[in-house]
């Protein structure tokens, strides 16, 4: 270790206590691999602040002392974009020690946090007040509001409430030099100026370190609708997700697509979850949520399914008759990108395109990969609603998974050619990270990477919030 690093250290123990410098590795491992095991880092120190002042100063000794930082949540990303590279020089800074409700305004509909909080705990702290907070994601128990902010996260009720971006009101960030921008109001209105929360959110730790957020909290739900409808192919599902717009309007929350093959996989890890309607190849879980008190969303959503099937969009469809019932059916979702992992490793895509233009892709997309990876097994989901599809590529079975991974780049450019001649994105929820810095290089326009440069370096001319991610 060098003198510079040493006295680096020094000073992080001086502001944050030694237990929160965690230098040996064995101490650090939980915070320099990513949950996928695709990234392995080595960190000079983990630093666990407290407090946004804390966090300021660790900032400001690291800026001095030109160490690289790296943010980081509940380390539930997708892209790498929370681990150290292998240098050993860089802190991992994690929030997560910064869990605190700061306040709820109960009349203005807000609750102010801060970053390390948990997901599922901003949603209990809403819930307690008679509100809901609406950002879900399977990872909920884990990842937290800093890191979904972060990462602009979408999950499954963008459909009705938006992603993260439209959840938030104020931040309070950490600026590159260690001051504080102080932009935590609760105001739906301000037009004072730009809007500079915004480019923090989705920005993945490059620009800036949020400490805490003031988000929109919604009427809490009164009556819950949860359905599993099978379809006979993605163009069924595609209708039936107009038809259900048209019948419930805003109190349809989320719409998802899962695939035999994924369900199966599923289920393959979870023996003990239901089978809900056997023996389609395509699913659509459908939720709805309604906060009147004198609701008619279960008979609606009934009527619109009976609807469906005499029309041919449905084949067959379970509602959910408990909450108990309704909770397996999501479970079969949730747990669909976990039991990949345990599966084996296999080449990510989360595309975006216009929801009508997924069944040509979902089409297209299987008859090139087949073309080119005879066997390769192709597993798709996702958050149809939003147009957003996790288009996931497994190695032909009783082959090698680790070796296909070889095969990425090619799969790749299969996979985002056709999404972005279709005009979608290579990355509609998960971000860029490590894992898709290339690929952002590769189908962004020179101008808007441009500008992304700009910004960057008026915000960090150091370089030093978490190198060698998205740009
Ligand atoms: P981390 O993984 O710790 O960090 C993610 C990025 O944000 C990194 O670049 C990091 O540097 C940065 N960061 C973290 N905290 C801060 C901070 N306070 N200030 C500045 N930068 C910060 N994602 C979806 O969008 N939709 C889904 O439906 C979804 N489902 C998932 C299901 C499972 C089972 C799992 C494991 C993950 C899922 N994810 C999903 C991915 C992941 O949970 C989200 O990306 C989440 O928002 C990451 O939050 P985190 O706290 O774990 O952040
Ligand atoms: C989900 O929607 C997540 O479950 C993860 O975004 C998707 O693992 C994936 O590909
Ligand atoms: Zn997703």
């Amino acid at each position: 270790m060098s003198i510079g690093n040493a006295n680096v250290l020094d000073e992080l123990v001086a502001i944050v206590g030694r237990g929160n410098v965690l230098t040996r590795r064995e101490e650090q491992q939980a915070y320099v691999v990513d949950w996928r095991d695709r990234y392995h880092g080595r960190a000079l120190a983990v630093v666990r602040p407290q407090s946004t002042e804390e966090v300021a100063r660790v900032v400001r000794a690291c800026a001095a002392a030109g160490v690289p930082i790296v943010p980081q949540g509940g380390n539930t990303g997708m892209c790498g974009g929370a681990t150290p590279d292998d240098s050993a020089r860089e802190v991992v800074l994690t929030l997560t020690r910064m869990n605190r409700l700061r306040a709820i305004d109960v009349d203005n509909a807000t609750i102010t946090v801060e970053a390390g909080m948990p997901l599922a705990t901003v949603q209990a702290s809403a819930a307690a007040h008679g509100l809901h907070f609406p950002l879900s994601l399977g990872s909920e128990g884990s990842c937290t509001i800093g890191g979904n902010l972060s990462t602009n996260a979408g999950g499954t009720a963008v459909l009705r409430f938006g992603n993260a971006r439209d959840l938030v009101l104020g931040l309070e960030v950490v600026l590159a030099d260690g001051r504080v921008l102080d932009a935590l109001r609760g105001l739906r209105k301000d037009n004072t100026g730009y809007d500079l929360k915004h480019l923090f959110v989705g920005s993945e730790g490059t620009l800036g370190i949020v400490t805490a957020a003031v988000l929109k909290l919604f009427p809490a739900p009164h009556v819950q609708a949860t359905a599993f409808a099978g379809v006979a192919d993605v163009s069924a599902a595609v209708r039936l997700l107009r038809d259900l717009k048209q019948a419930l309007s805003d109190r349809l929350v989320g719409f998802e697509l899962i695939s035999r093959f994924a369900l199966d996989l599923c289920r393959r890890h979870h023996p003990s979850l239901p089978d809900p309607v056997p023996g389609h190849p395509w699913y659509a879980l459908i939720q709805a949520n309604d906060s009147a008190a004198q609701s008619t969303l279960a008979a609606d959503l009934e009527r619109a399914l009976l609807s469906a099937a005499e029309r041919g969009l449905v084949q067959d469809a379970a509602v959910a008759q408990s909450a108990e019932q309704a909770a397996r059916m999501w479970a079969l979702r949730d747990n669909i990108s976990e039991s990949q992992r345990r599966e084996g490793p296999n080449v990510k895509h989360d595309i975006a395109l216009p929801v009508s233009a997924i069944p040509a892709f979902i089409a297209e997309g299987a008859t090139r990969i087949e073309q080119a990876f005879p066997g390769a097994r192709l597993v798709v989901f996702g958050h149809l609603g939003d147009g957003n599809l996790h288009y996931n590529v497994a190695a032909p079975a009783g082959t090698d998974a680790r070796a296909f991974l070889a095969n990425t780049p090619a799969i790749n450019r299969i996979v985002h050619d056709l999404v972005s001649a279709a005009g979608g994105s290579i990355s509609a929820e998960h971000g860029i990270g490590q894992l898709k810095r290339a690929e952002l290089r590769h189908y962004k326009g020179a101008v808007e990477i441009e500008v992304m440069e700009r910004i960057k370096a008026a915000l960090d001319p150091q370089g030093l919030l978490n190198p060698g991610k998205v740009l």
